[in-house]
């Protein structure tokens, strides 16, 4: 670990004197001062901004509160604010791309919230996430001022590279960049925000739009740092620590991201794809806590108010070996990850084709009922078995290969460059056979996008984010990325779309190092 962790600092604010000003806001914050200047004919008072992320390895595990090991990377989401002191406040949301129409909605004077429509699809919807949270912050921290008082309007404008429903979380980029003007804009300077209080209000914001998902975007695009990819544990708290990739000898780290180009709607599949790995997993550790006789359960607040893959490790070591609960050690948290797929084999594997309903209620000791109201309705799923098997041993074993990962990159004794190339290559590599097989979120363009790259010079290749299509990331020495990105054009893009643009083809494939996460400039 090359950085002490950093979760509790302040999120940092710049301005145009500031000397350590980050390239992301000196390159881009005169184009879109100017470009609110031209929508509102005013000046902004200033500008937020969030990247998006990439997740090297653990995929589909921050929900069941396993660690992963993401970084921010450089395309990020910005809102330029200006702050109205208005007795009907509202807010006017408009986006530098035209595909997002301008919107405005009023502030209630009660102080209430405002409310979002989760069945209809809309970007405002995302800025409305980010607002609520915001909110129940504001609440939080002042409430004599905000229990029964509206926020100050805002006029707002947009702009961000993040592509959509592309596994780099433009959702949570945008996010956190509002939630962190809507405290800015009403707390002014009177008050700095900690990337903590700012990660952990964002993590649940998009429950709100019906996603069910965990904390690792929002952890990565508020607590990136330049330089560091980050070490995102869930528990016993929420905690980022940045670390340097390993200093070879002759080569470079690079991470070679690639968009499939396919896009992959989370509200709208939630219910087939993602919000249906949640209950799997979640119903999945329910039923190793019955029949091993330990209560599964989670503290603090949950989406389906059930514990999940971790809650069962460590209510098994409690009972069985009168442990305590794992505190990320990473030794032990492989000896118990190991034990954790043997009762996974145990419990699971003479069921590979997967549960019914009844089939999942009988063995969770529950009516029919129960289960659908527990599991199945307050994020709506639809399925024809559940295949618990392979979700429950999919998060077990990605998690241990989490830690093997941890293991390799802050290691510092490789015996030649190749040596540590293939090792955490070899783990990306699995990872994305685990997501393929068990998980069953990759697609075939994912699948033809990692073998192109692998016969061209990456040696590990996976998919990041969620999956169901959007982007992979490979493990490219800096001496092979211009391999790999043009066999990825010559063999991928131009056959897939023959007219892709230059443009198209600069935004599908980026080699980024990591950068810094939110943060203000103040004008
Ligand atoms: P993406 O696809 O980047 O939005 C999603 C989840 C993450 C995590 C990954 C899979 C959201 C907002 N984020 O990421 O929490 O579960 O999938 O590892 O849905
Ligand atoms: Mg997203």
């Amino acid at each position: 670990m090359t950085v002490e962790h950093n979760s509790s600092t302040l999120v940092p604010e710049f301005n145009s004197q500031s000397k350590d000003l980050p390239r992301q806001l000196a390159d881009k914050c005169p184009a879109i001062i100017k470009k609110f200047e031209q929508a509102y004919d005013a000046k902004p008072d200033f500008v937020s901004r969030s990247p998006g992320r990439v997740n090297l390895i653990g995929e589909h595990i921050d929900y069941a509160d396993f660690s992963v090991l993401p970084l921010a990377i450089d395309i990020d989401m910005l809102c330029a604010v200006k702050v109205l002191e208005d007795r009907n406040p509202s807010i006017t949301l408009t986006n530098a791309d035209e595909r997002f129409a301008q919107r405005k909605f009023d502030l209630p004077l009660d102080g209430s919230y405002v409310e979002i429509d989760p069945s209809i699809s809309d970007w405002s919807n995302y800025f409305k996430c980010g607002l609520y949270v915001a909110q129940e912050f504001l609440k939080d921290i002042a409430p004599e001022k905000f229990e029964k008082a509206p926020l100050a309007g805002l006029q707002v404008f947009c702009e961000g590279n993040v592509p959509t429903g592309s596994g780099l979380s433009s959702s949570a980029a945008f996010i956190c960049a509002v939630a962190l003007a809507v405290v800015k804009a009403n707390m002014g300077s009177s008050y700095k925000m900690t990337k903590k209080d700012l990660t952990r209000i964002t993590v649940p914001a998009e429950h709100l739009v019906g996603v069910n998902n965990g904390g690792m975007d929002q952890s990565a695009s508020v607590c990136g740092e330049e330089n560091n990819a980050l070490y995102v544990e869930f528990k016993p708290e929420l905690k980022a620590t940045p670390f340097k990739f390993p200093t070879l000898k002759n080569s470079d780290v690079g991470f070679v991201i690639a968009n499939t180009l396919v896009v992959s709607n989370k509200v709208e599949t939630g219910p087939t794809n993602y919000n249906l790995r949640v209950v799997e997993v979640t119903a999945a550790a329910n039923i190793l806590g019955a029949k091993y006789g330990v209560r599964v359960e989670h503290e603090g607040s949950s989406s389906l108010n059930k514990g999940n893959l971790r809650d069962f490790m460590d209510a098994y070591y409690a009972k069985y070996h009168n442990a305590k609960k794992w505190d990320g050690d990473v030794a032990t948290g492989i000896e118990r990850l190991t034990k954790m797929l043997e009762l996974v084999e145990e419990t699971f594997a003479a069921k590979k084709d997967g549960y019914s309903v009844d089939e999942a209620a009988k063995d969770l000791k529950c009516s029919r009922e129960e289960f659908t109201k527990d599991y199945l309705t307050t994020f709506p799923v639809r399925f024809q078995v559940l295949k618990l098997y392979q979700r429950a041993k999919h998060v077990y074993a990605e998690s241990l290969r989490v830690l093997k990962a941890l293991t390799v990159m802050t290691s510092s004794k490789f015996e030649s460059d190749a040596d540590f190339f293939q090792q955490f290559g070899s783990l990306m590599n699995q990872s994305q056979e685990s997501c393929n097989k068990l998980y069953e979120c990759s697609c075939p363009e994912i699948d033809q996008i990692c073998t192109i790259a692998l016969e061209n010079g990456s040696y590990g290749s996976r998919l990041t984010g969620a999956g169901w299509g959007g982007c992979t990331v490979h493990l490219v020495p800096s001496a092979n990325v211009e391999k790999v990105k043009k066999a990825l054009i010559d063999q991928y893009y131009k056959v897939k779309f023959p007219e892709i643009s230059e443009e198209k083809l600069n935004e599908a494939l980026i080699v980024s190092k990591p950068v810094l996460g939110s943060c203000l400039y103040q004008l």
